[in-house]
C-alpha cells in the first residue's frame, strides 16, 4: 500500500502492531482549528533547561494497544513527574478521553486533558461506559498553554498528528519545551526483524512526523532501536503483581481487560508473567535517567510510509540508539510500580 503523495494525507500500511483495520484514511478539518492562544499569554517564558522535567505533557493514544496505559502509570506513579496534560489522539477521540477519564479516576489522579483529530478505526478493549469524554479545548491550544504554565517536555507515545499541530502553530515556542517521541525505527525493528522498519507510530501519520522532525524544536526519538524488547517479567513482574501500589493495580486492571477483549498480535505475552512490550514507557525513562541511553545526534528523514532513515537531507534530532542501562530501567520500574508512598 502506498500513501497518497498528492493529497497530503496518509492512507499508509497499517503497522505490525495492530491488526485492524487494514486500511486508515484521515482528513484534517479546518473546523476544529480557531486562532492560536496569543503569544502575549505566556511572557517571560523560561529558557529549556537540561533538567526540570517535573510538569510534562503526554499525548497519547491509549485505549488500543496497553503499553500507553502502563507509561502513563509510571509517570503517575513516579516521583518525577507532573503532568501538566493528557493530549489524545488517533482513533476514536471520544473513546481515548473516557479511557483516559477512568484512568485518572482509578489512580486517584487530576490532569486537563485535551483532544485530537478524530481517526476513524481501532481497537476499543476498555469498557468506559459510566465515563462521559471530558469538555476540553484541541491539542495543539492545551498543549501551548500547558508550556505557558511550565511544562518543558511534550512526551508523545502516538502518531505524532497533535504535535504537528502545535508546532505549526506555536512555532515560537521551540526552545520552551523539548519533544521526546517514541517512534521510528533506524537500525532495527520489531523483534524478529532483521533492519528497520516503518515503526506503528511514524507509519500512521508520516507527513506529521516528518514536520515535526524539521520544525527546528528539540526532538528525540525513542525508536524500536531501544524501545522494541523493553519488557518487564520474570521477579520483576511477579513483584509489581504482588506489591503492586494503586498505580500498579491499575494499570493491571486495565491489562487483563485488555487480554480478554483486545484483538490483535500483541497478545503472546502471558497476562500473568509479562507486561508485553513496554514501548512507550521508554521515552519517560529517557527524561529521568539520559545517562542509561546512547544518543546520537543525526539527520533523519520520514518518508510517506513512515520508513525514518539517516540522510544528509534529514532533520537534525536526537536518536536514542542504544540502551545500556536497561536492566537498572527494568528494577527501576517495579520499584516505582511497588512504591507505598509517591
Ligand atoms: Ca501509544
Amino acid at each position: 500500500m502506498s500513501p497518497d503523495r498528492n493529497c497530503g494525507l496518509c492512507t499508509v500500511h497499517y503497522g505490525l502492531r495492530k491488526s485492524s483495520p487494514a486500511r486508515e484514511t484521515r482528513d484534517r478539518p479546518s473546523s476544529i482549528f480557531h486562532s492560536p492562544i496569543p503569544y502575549s499569554l505566556f511572557p517571560n517564558l523560561p529558557k529549556m533547561r537540561a533538567s526540570g522535567y517535573k510538569k510534562i505533557i503526554i499525548d497519547t493514544d491509549l485505549g488500543d494497544d496497553i503499553d500507553d496505559i502502563f507509561a502513563l502509570a509510571f509517570a503517575f506513579a513516579s516521583r518525577a513527574f507532573e503532568v501538566g496534560l493528557i493530549s489524545v489522539c488517533w482513533g476514536d477521540i471520544d473513546y481515548k478521553l473516557k479511557t483516559a477519564a477512568r484512568l485518572l479516576a482509578e489512580t486517584g489522579v487530576s490532569a486537563p486533558f485535551a483532544r485530537g483529530r478524530q481517526i476513524a478505526g481501532s481497537n476499543t478493549p476498555h469498557d468506559v461506559s459510566g465515563y462521559a469524554a471530558p469538555d476540553c479545548g484541541n491539542a495543539a491550544d492545551g498543549i501551548a498553554r500547558a508550556v505557558g504554565e511550565g511544562a518543558r517536555a511534550v512526551v508523545s507515545i502516538g502518531p505524532l498528528t497533535n504535535i504537528a499541530d502545535f508546532v505549526s502553530r506555536y512555532p515560537a515556542l521551540k526552545n520552551a519545551c523539548r519533544i521526546v517521541w517514541m517512534g521510528g525505527s533506524l537500525r532495527r525493528g520489531y523483534i524478529g526483524q532483521t533492519g528497520p522498519t516503518n515503526e506503528f507510530n511514524a507509519a500512521m501519520d508520516p507527513v506529521s512526523a516528518a514536520a515535526v522532525m524539521r520544525s527546528g524544536f528539540d526532538v528525540a526519538l525513542a525508536p524500536l532501536d531501544v524501545c522494541r524488547d523493553f519488557i518487564v517479567d520474570g521477579e520483576r513482574f511477579a513483584r509489581i503483581r504482588r506489591d503492586g501500589n494503586p498505580f500498579a493495580r491499575a494499570a493491571l486492571n486495565f491489562y487483563a481487560e485488555w487480554h480478554r477483549n483486545y484483538r490483535g498480535g500483541a497478545l503472546k505475552y502471558p497476562e500473568r508473567e509479562s507486561s508485553g512490550i513496554l514501548y512507550d514507557l521508554v521515552p519517560f525513562l529517557y527524561l529521568l535517567r539520559g545517562e542509561w541511553f546512547g544518543v546520537e545526534t543525526m539527520r533523519v528523514a520520514c518518508d510517506g510510509k513512515g520508513f525514518t532513515r539517516e540522510t544528509p537531507d534529514g532533520a537534525t534530532v536526537k536518536v536514542l540508539t542504544s540502551f545500556p542501562g536497561k536492566e537498572r530501567a527494568l528494577d527501576f520500574v517495579a520499584d516505582v510500580f511497588t512504591r507505598r508512598s509517591n
